[in-house]
């Protein structure tokens, strides 16, 4: 029986992607930019369906009735671009929680693609397994490449929004702690938060016309190795980002008491070291830090100190997604 098997890590937005330009082929309605990270991520493996439908399983169980529509529908989308006749039997096997704001939906689209595209013996182009990606999660475009990687948004067509691979000055080694401070799912999803944003926000259309510029300064320091630029940058585009979300009716809201208290951690850090560390936080309480590596174990270690978080991670730019030899059983 014919088996394929992917992996891809998550990756965590430094200037953010908040609502979409075209909702039907999930068209960012800004341009992005990420970190693939190291060893976080989701296996996929795809063999055929031994029922007349497509099957999700995770971790070996029949997955929640949203995440199996979720499927069906990104297969449906795929199969309007790239056509293909099966039903497919998902395995899937993660080391992110699922729906916590840790991109989880990143990594789980990005290995589906790749597997897919084995699968189906198609050997498309890492643009096209990007495009693909973003069918099923607009982060997943990202987490197809490797390191640090943008990916454009605004009104632009299928063909133009995909990732690429962004130059990074040699003198930047850099990290993120993750601080896992709730793992469990969050009530609304980033989706429903995003449309509600637009439809709702005063805010959202500020937070889309000033992103660009979030987004060119970002690029700009990567490639010239300016990290404290990189962090404000990060740091500005995280906070509009939420303070959008503030805006709709009904307000969302995914920070917590310790979300802020992890925040006031890392503006302590450089209150007493200087620009060493910077957050971000996306569609979840978790809070991500972005430093020099030379710095993330004594970050690390003080913020275990804090006994705030459930779990800390700590990662460097990972690979991106790539076919494996041995598959879920
Ligand atoms: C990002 N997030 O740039 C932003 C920042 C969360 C906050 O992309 O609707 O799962 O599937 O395209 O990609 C999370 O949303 O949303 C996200 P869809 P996605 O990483």
């Amino acid at each position: 029986m014919k088996k394929v098997t992917a992996y891809a890590n998550a990756n965590i937005a430094v200037v953010k992607y908040w609502g979409k330009s075209d909702g039907l082929l999930n068209i960012p309605a800004v341009s992005s930019l990420s970190m693939t990270l190291d060893g976080i991520g989701t296996t996929v493996s795809i063999s055929p369906s031994p029922e007349k439908n497509h099957i999700l399983l995770t971790s070996g169980q029949p997955a929640a009735k949203k995440a199996k529509d979720r499927l069906d529908s990104f297969l449906e989308q795929v199969r309007r671009h790239y056509a293909f006749e099966k039903w497919i039997l998902v395995k899937t096997k993660s080391n992110v929680p699922y729906g916590a704001g840790l991109a989880s939906s990143a990594a789980f689209f990005a290995a589906l693609s790749v597997a897919l595209d084995a699968y189906f013996e198609r050997g498309l182009s890492l643009r096209e397994l990007s495009k693909i990606a973003r069918l099923g999660s607009g982060s997943a475009a990202r987490s197809i490449l490797p390191g640090f990687v943008a990916l454009p948004g605004g009104e632009i067509d299928h063909d133009r929004a995909h990732a690429f691979c962004v130059p990074l000055n040699p003198k930047l080694q850099l990290s993120m702690i993750i601080a896992v401070l709730e793992s469990k799912e969050k009530a609304i999803s980033s989706r429903q938060a995003m449309n509600s944003t637009k439809a709702s926000s005063p805010f959202f259309e500020a937070f889309v016309n000033s992103s660009e510029n979030d987004f060119q300064g970002a690029l700009s320091a990567l490639n010239d190795g300016m990290f404290a630029d990189l962090g404000a940058i990060m740091e500005h585009s995280t906070l509009k980002m939420h303070a959008t979300m503030w805006g709709a009716k009904p307000g969302i809201n995914y920070l917590s008491p310790q979300t802020l208290a992890c925040m006031n951690f890392v503006q302590k850090l450089r209150a007493d070291y200087g620009p060493i560390a910077y957050f971000t936080m996306d569609a979840g309480p978790n809070v991500k830090i972005l430093c020099e590596t030379q710095h993330s174990d004594l970050i690390a270690k003080a913020l275990f100190e804090l006994k705030l978080c459930e779990d800390i991670r700590v990662s460097k730019p990972g690979q991106g997604a790539y076919l494996l030899d041995e598959h879920l059983t």
